[in-house]
């Protein structure tokens, strides 16, 4: 029998999920765990390059871990973990860190973006962020990784740093690559909808929180920035339609279709009328979610024993790579 493909994503638990990280991430990955071996790890380690507050991020990495399996995620199919369960991730940073050139990293817009919204700590572990995620990925002898196109460019210095390390060494890693949704890979904010729509955005108007009340979220929906035009057409490269593209695009998600079709659908219609549609669409989705979300979340032994069985598996295809790697590099390792 030919092995299945190997996935690996995450999401960092720096804030509640957004309709972003649902459309953009997790919401792909629940069909493609029928066909891949996947693994999926709340992204823990990596939050701490922007300050938390130690006891909420504890509590939203289990809530980040209950949404995944609302959403769909089946622990039974797929291997779920807790990052910093798993030494291994900063382990292979360390190692990765000394094949990765400063100017690479410089370049990396997540960095500009972040560094500039939290210039009172611009520490390196924001600067080689992409180094932990490379790590992450190559561990796992990862063929797929499902992100949403704001990580493109991190995937890119991953596939990078493995082609270095494997011309050096050998075949060490598999090179993988970036998995983007048809639709919906980058869900704008709703109140700047040129930009992404992000949990630590500190406007909450420009994101929806899967966890937000149902009203606010229609709230959210319906004072959406758009345009004077009046006019519902799907124009993805026309800057001045952002917010009715990115309303276009979660419509279409949220309804198995196309913003194409939406667009066709809604057709000279008013954006107050739209974005009832829209908010209802949403709603209707999110629902169901959170009422598994409500049940499982409150079962923390089922929480744990998930998680601990999913490190234990993590760390047996982790450790494997990264002894491969310390043999490579020279470390003494029997
Ligand atoms: N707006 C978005 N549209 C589509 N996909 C998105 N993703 C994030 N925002 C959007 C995808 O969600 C996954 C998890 O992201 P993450 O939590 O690891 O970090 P991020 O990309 O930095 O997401 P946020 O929400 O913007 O977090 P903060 O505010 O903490 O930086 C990834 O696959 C991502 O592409």
């Amino acid at each position: 029998m030919e092995e299945k493909k190997r996935i690996f994503s995450g999401v960092q638990p720096s804030g509640t999920i957004t309709l972003g990280n649902y459309i953009g991430a997790i919401k792909n990955w629940v069909d493609l765990q029928n066909d891949y071996e996947c693994i999926f790890a709340m992204m823990d380690m990596h939050t701490i390059t922007v300050r938390q507050t130690p006891a909420e991020l504890r509590k939203r990495t289990l809530e980040l871990m209950a949404l995944y399996i609302a959403c769909g995620i089946d622990p039974e199919k797929s291997t779920l973990f807790i990052q910093s369960h798993n030494s291994a991730h900063a382990e292979l940073a360390w190692v990765l860190n000394c094949y990765t050139y400063m100017g690479e990293l410089q370049r990396m817009t997540q960095f500009k973006d972040k560094s500039s919204r939290h210039a009172d700590n611009i520490n390196a572990g924001l600067f080689t962020y992409p180094v932990l995620m490379a790590s992450d990925i190559l561990l796992y002898q990862t063929e797929l990784v499902p992100v949403g196109k704001d990580q493109m460019q991190h995937i890119e210095i991953c596939r990078d740093v493995a082609q270095r390390f494997n011309a050096l060494y050998g075949d060490v890693f598999k090179i993988p690559e970036g998995l983007l949704v048809k639709s919906g890979a980058k869900i704008a904010s709703l109140q700047e909808p040129t930009k992404k729509m992000s949990k630590s955005d500190p406007n909450p108007k420009g994101y929806i929180s899967m966890m937000d009340d149902f009203n606010v979220m229609a709230k959210k929906i319906k004072s959406a920035v758009t345009d004077s035009e009046g006019v519902i057409e799907y124009r993805p490269d026309d800057e001045a339609k952002a917010g009715i593209n990115n309303l276009l695009s979660i419509m279409a998600v949220m309804t198995d279709s196309t913003p194409e079709a939406v667009a066709r659908e809604f057709s000279g219609q008013g954006y107050g009328t739209f974005k009832s549609a829209v908010a209802e669409a949403v709603v209707e989705g999110i629902k169901p979610i959170r009422a598994e979300y409500d049940r499982i979340i409150a079962d923390k032994a089922y929480l744990q024993d998930i998680y601990k069985r999913g490190a234990e598996s993590a760390a047996r295809i982790a450790n494997r790579t990264l002894k491969k790697v310390y043999k490579k590099v020279g470390f003494i390792v029997d």
